[in-house]
């Protein structure tokens, strides 16, 4: 049998996609941007990508081509994917897959995977690249850097192998820490008085010992805020953007309260009615949500009760 690494060797070079999930975050954009820039070919995604991922698209220069259409390309690559569901309406038959995700549904439909439940698909990429010697410039660099930053939930949590990925990625582009934090720094001071803000106004409810922070802000960046709520000691942290008809949600929890969960964060998301006529979004630790209609005080108090019956009742 062929190693994953002579699969990517075969088609380099070749008319290759490589597919990211819908609202691609760091992770996916960083692992396919580095993983194009060896193989070559195209980086797709069905719809959108995530907000936060704006700054890192625009270091890395790169073109994203949205909805692509799979009969175009020989070879499709998806990176960072677990379920056909994340790919919307750009359904591949035969395709290949990089990921990290538990439960990932796609690899045993997969003609090839690596895979392999480590912190990111990033690392995954970066062990591709060192099999191959390929050379790592800065952006690719600093895409795989991005990847593990983020996907760690800066380094919240994090196995050894994305430390020391990080670590050597650093030293062998000399890029350095400050570089890949500051693609996701809030630098306006107006952002980060609306963060305080945020932070100071926040609804707070302990239930089995749990903090479950609840703010809205004013200003379109909760994946910062929610971020920010995590830090200060949240074990969830849920914070709404609300702007005419427009609502956003970002929601993160911390490892140990998912594990009493025993839910993933997106599945809360999927089990409150409220957020039903929306868009959601995630995985086990972040959960992202936006509608063009819909009330953050009705949201806030159905997921306070969903984590109630998760936490108390069951
Ligand atoms: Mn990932």
């Amino acid at each position: 049998m062929k190693s994953f690494l002579e699969e990517m060797v075969e088609i380099k070079g070749g008319n290759n996609l490589i597919l990211c999930h819908d609202q691609a975050d760091s992770d996916a954009i960083g692992a396919a941007y580095a993983l194009s820039r060896y193989i070559g070919g195209t980086i797709g995604v069905p719809q959108e990508v995530a907000n936060h991922t704006n700054r890192l698209l625009e270091e890395l220069e790169m073109t994203v081509v949205y909805n692509p259409a799979t009969c175009d390309y020989e070879n499709i690559i998806v990176v960072d994917t677990a379920h056909m569901a994340q790919l919307c309406e750009v359904k591949p038959i035969r395709f290949l897959v990089i990921d990290h995700h538990s439960n990932n549904q796609l690899v045993q439909r997969a003609e090839a995977a690596l895979y392999d439940e480590v912190s990111s698909t990033s690392q995954l990429v970066y062990r591709i690249l060192k099999q191959a010697d390929a050379p790592i410039d800065r952006k690719m660099a600093l895409a795989l850097c991005a990847g593990i930053l983020t996907d760690t939930i800066h380094f919240h949590k994090g196995d050894a192998e994305a430390f020391q990925t990080f670590g050597e990625l650093l030293r062998v582009s000399g890029l350095e820490y400050e570089d890949i934090q500051g693609l996701y720094e809030i630098n306006q001071r107006k952002d980060r008085g609306a963060i305080i803000d945020a932070a100071l106004s926040a609804r707070k409810a302990t239930f089995a010992g749990y903090h479950i922070l609840m703010a809205d802000l004013e200003t379109n960046i909760p994946t910062y805020a929610a971020r920010a709520l995590l830090d200060l000691g949240a074990d969830a942290s849920i914070v709404g953007y609300h702007n005419g008809d427009e609502v956003e949600i970002r929601m993160y929890l911390r490892n140990d309260l998912q594990m009493a969960l025993n839910i993933q964060a997106i599945d809360i998301f999927r089990s409150v009615s409220s957020l039903k006529k929306g868009k959601t979004w995630g995985y086990s630790l972040f959960a992202g949500y936006r509608s063009n209609q819909g009330r953050l005080d009705v949201i806030f108090d159905e997921l306070l009760t969903e984590f109630h019956r998760h936490l108390i009742d069951e």
